[in-house]
């Protein structure tokens, strides 16, 4: 998907608001005409003679047939969502309405948008940056408090607004030492090297501190892994549905039930966490069960958090010893959960309780103590950095360009150090400046901008 300039000069029409039965559904036009070709159909006062940001009361009309009774928004060019004129047509929330005002739109002369293309046009209008409207894209998709922030964060500005300072400081010094190349014969030197050092190391701190946010913003987009781990026949299975409030994974008191893992996504607290059932752990001679239990080993390693569950009935002292010995040995984050309070030997819970005093006990089939194990889950995943309103990189593209990024910026002053030539010199900062550039989108191609509006839904 990439547009011609034609494309580009199009007026395009969607449905902004979801597909289906509504109270009101809202109809956006984009593009040169949008006005003007709403003028064409709309019953009610000239569109075309009003002011910007004003509502009209009128009816669509196809010929004489009155198609619905609207409230038409009138936003003109460049005091609009992207910087061209837009209207945006609110009528009664039925899909056969919204149809039948877009095929005669399109009957005008509009055509349909692509995914994106609202907010692409934006973009290439410089309504915002590139990392600015990817963010509006996360926002939509945001589905719990901290992935809300965070987009809402980066989408304000964030970032980008920091690295495009930067990057044009960094640009200054690009262009002073290839200036310096015409001035071979003379020993000038137009850029402080000193300075210029001091710039590329404070470019770097602010790389590091965002690169550094990734793993935290990852796992705010995409819920933190959690692998609920431990026998058969612990209740890893009941106690997933108990958290889930429904009855997801099959429980039975045959060991070895679980043989692929389960899993779905628990806000706790505004954070998504994915929880992940798995095979219990056991020596076995059957060979499905053998991979279910090969891929749990798999998924602990990988997860952010382990509930490590047993049995208080069915475990013995050594045996939770051995097994905490080799989750610490694992060096993911795990709690331990004894499960079946209900039925459990207090002498054993008493005993438990002097060794090992951070242990939940829960009864996964009762529900009982489940806010607590919720608290000490929400508590281990340390969000603090979100809450404050840090700027936390969420996009796989936007790590992968910081990276780059570091890497060039590493070459710049490992080049001042060796006293390089200007010329190598120059070119290890126009690669810093390009991948810079990407982040912000001062830097893009086709491909990157087809790949990333193409993710966005129609309409938006
Ligand atoms: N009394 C009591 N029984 C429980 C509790 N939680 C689970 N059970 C029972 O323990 C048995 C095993 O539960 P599952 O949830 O299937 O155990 P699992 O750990 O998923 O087992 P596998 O999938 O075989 O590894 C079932 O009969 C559950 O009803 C509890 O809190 N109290
Ligand atoms: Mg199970």
């Amino acid at each position: 998907m990439s547009f011609s300039i034609h494309e580009k000069q199009d007026t395009i029409i969607a449905l902004a608001t979801p597909q289906g039965v509504g109270a009101i559904a809202v109809i956006r036009l984009s593009g040169n005409n949008a006005i003007s070709l709403t003028n064409e159909v709309f019953k009610g006062k000239d569109l075309e003679k009003q002011d910007s940001h004003t509502i009209h009361f009128g009816t669509i009309r196809d010929g004489d047939k009155i198609i619905d009774e609207v409230l038409v928004s009138l936003f003109i060019a460049p005091k609009s969502f992207t910087k061209e004129n837009v209207v945006e047509i609110s009528t009664h929330g039925s899909s056969y309405i919204v149809n039948q005002v877009i095929k005669l739109f399109i009957r005008k002369g509009a055509r349909p948008a692509k995914p994106g293309e609202f907010t692409q046009r934006a973009f290439l209008n410089g309504q915002f940056d590139l990392a600015q409207a990817e963010a509006v894209a996360d926002l939509i998709h945001s589905d719990s408090e901290a992935s809300h922030q965070a987009a809402l964060n980066q989408m304000r500005g964030g970032f980008s607004g920091e690295i495009s300072k930067l990057r044009a400081e960094l640009i200054h010094f690009a262009s002073m030492i290839e200036l310096e190349l015409d001035f071979t014969e003379e020993d000038v030197e137009f850029a402080s090297r000193d300075d210029l050092r001091v710039l590329v190391e404070k470019l770097m701190r602010v790389i590091e501190q965002l690169i550094g946010s990734f793993d935290l913003g990852n796992v705010i987009k995409n819920g933190v892994p959690t692998v609920i781990a431990g026998k058969p026949n612990a209740g890893k299975s009941t106690l997933l549905n108990a958290l889930l409030n429904e009855e997801k994974a099959i429980v039975s008191d045959i060991a070895g039930t679980t043989r692929d893992f389960i899993e779905d996504e628990i806000n706790i607290g505004g954070v998504i966490f994915r929880f992940i059932d798995t095979a219990g752990l056991r020596e076995t001679t059957d060979t499905i069960e053998a991979i279910g239990v090969s891929r749990t080993q798999e998924k602990m390693k990988t997860a952010s958090l382990i509930l490590y569950l047993f049995d208080l009935g069915d475990t013995d002292m050594i045996e939770i010893s051995r097994d905490i010995n080799k989750l610490e040995n694992l060096g993911v984050p795990f709690l331990k959960v004894a499960n079946k309070i209900d039925k459990a030997d207090l002498g054993f819970v008493d005993e438990l309780k002097s060794k090992h005093p951070d242990t939940i006990f829960i009864s996964a089939g009762n529900k009982e103590n489940l806010e607590d194990l919720r608290n000490r889950i929400l508590e281990l995943v340390n969000l603090d950095k979100f809450r404050t309103g840090n700027t936390i990189v969420t996009n796989i593209r936007h790590y992968d360009s910081l990276v780059k990024t570091r890497q060039s910026l590493l070459d710049v002053l490992e080049g001042l150090d060796n006293e390089i030539t200007n010329d190598f010199l120059a070119m290890d900062i126009r690669r810093s400046l390009h991948y810079l550039g990407e982040i912000t989108g001062d830097i893009t191609t086709d491909d990157l901008l087809a790949n990333i509006f193409s993710k966005f839904c129609i309409g938006k």
